[in-house]
């Protein structure tokens, strides 16, 4: 049993990190969490009040992240500012939350000796040719290309640097593209099925060849405990599941699952300096720590995801609007 410090807890794949924490192992979690236009305390209602406690605060704020590490046993970092596209409109809160918040807890899990997981993902190593037969590894340079996955790539060497300069207890793990409940509705899957369920034609960027490797996010969740559990200090690990698709199948695949014809979609303006493709060999995950995906198949696991969707509005309709006047001002 240990007491886990999650923060980003109330985001998309914390919330979900949080459920399966404590449903799959006996810890206790608090959430730090600064309920950003991301964040959303209902995600995590009804959770046990003898396993989990919510504080509201920043990783920025050097003082609560102190008082915090130091009652805990294990930091899991989610939090970040998440969202490619607000990082090509503004990226200063993304440097604020996702190096600053990085450093002031380094700093303190170095101060109070405590075990320290980083979240990051798969855009560090930058994008690959469609025909590339190779795929990213724990060895692939770093190359990122968007404000969001610079400021990522920049927290991973912060936390490289205090576990060898410093001797801090890390591990780091980078994770393909998750999908699942609990998505905000400015990413790609979520905002196609409410505009579908909105009566409005899904948004593809561009011509809509670019690949992303999606994972179910309790896939990913389940390699970060295994990580947390037994991944070795100072290694990192990478998380994907085969699943190679590239953004038109994807919009066809939702619009066919809820009933509409696969071609009931516009193109819209590309993203600048869009990646192309995203791969992950996670072959150290698998090997090492015996970690499987439980939901390899994509088709079901997004019919499932469809239904969250549409079973759950009230937890999506205040945000729709608000995100879809955002991406009118792009032409996206
Ligand atoms: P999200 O945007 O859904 O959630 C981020 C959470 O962090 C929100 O609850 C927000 O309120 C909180 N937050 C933001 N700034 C904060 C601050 N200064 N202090 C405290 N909390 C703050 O993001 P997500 O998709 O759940 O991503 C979580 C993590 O996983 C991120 O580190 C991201 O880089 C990484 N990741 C995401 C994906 C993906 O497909 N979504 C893939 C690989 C890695
Ligand atoms: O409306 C859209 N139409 C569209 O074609 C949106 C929102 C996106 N797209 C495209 C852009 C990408 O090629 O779909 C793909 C996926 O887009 P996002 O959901 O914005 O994800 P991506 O940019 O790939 O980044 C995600 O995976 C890696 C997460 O948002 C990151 O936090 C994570 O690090």
């Amino acid at each position: 049993m240990a007491r886990l410090l999650v923060t980003g807890g109330a985001g998309f794949i914390g919330s979900n990190f949080v459920r399966l924490a404590l449903t799959e192992t006996d810890h206790t979690v608090t959430v730090l969490d600064a309920l950003t236009y991301a964040g959303n305390r209902t995600s995590l209602d009804g959770l046990p009040a003898n396993r989990f406690a919510f504080v509201e605060g920043s990783v920025c704020d050097a003082g609560l992240v102190d008082e915090l590490v130091q009652r805990h046993d294990v930091v899991v970092h989610f939090a970040a500012e998440s969202h490619n596209d607000n990082s090509l409109n503004d990226p200063s809160p993304f440097i604020q939350t996702n190096l600053v918040g990085t450093y002031e807890l380094l700093q303190a899990v170095r101060r109070h000796e405590r075990r320290y997981h980083h979240i990051s993902t798969d855009e560090v190593y930058g994008d690959l040719e469609l025909d590339d037969p190779e795929r990213f590894t724990e060895t692939t340079p770093y190359n990122p290309s968007s404000p969001y996955s610079a400021s990522k790539a920049g927290s991973d060497l912060l936390v490289r640097a205090w576990v060898r300069s410093f001797g801090v207890q890390g591990t780091l793990s980078n994770c393909s593209n998750n999908y699942g409940p609990y998505q905000h509705v400015e990413k790609f899957i979520p905002r196609q099925i409410t505009n579908v369920l909105d009566g409005v034609r899904p948004k593809l960027y561009g011509a809509g060849l670019n690949v992303r490797d999606w994972i179910h996010v309790d896939d990913h969740n389940a390699a970060v405990l295994d990580i947390i559990d037994s991944g070795r200090i100072g290694e990192t690990y990478l998380i994907g599941a085969d699943g190679e698709k590239d953004n038109k199948s994807v919009i066809e695949l939702i619009l066919t699952l809820m009933g509409q014809p696969a071609d009931a979609y516009d193109h819209v303006n590309d993203r600048p300096g869009h990646d192309l493709r995203y791969a992950i060999d996670s072959t150290k995950v698998r090997t090492e720590l015996g970690w499987e995906p439980r939901y390899p198949d994509f088709e079901s696991g997004l019919a499932a995801t469809i239904d969250w969707y549409r079973t759950h509005e009230d937890w999506w309709r205040p945000m729709k609007a608000a995100t879809e006047a955002k991406y009118a001002k792009t032409g996206q």
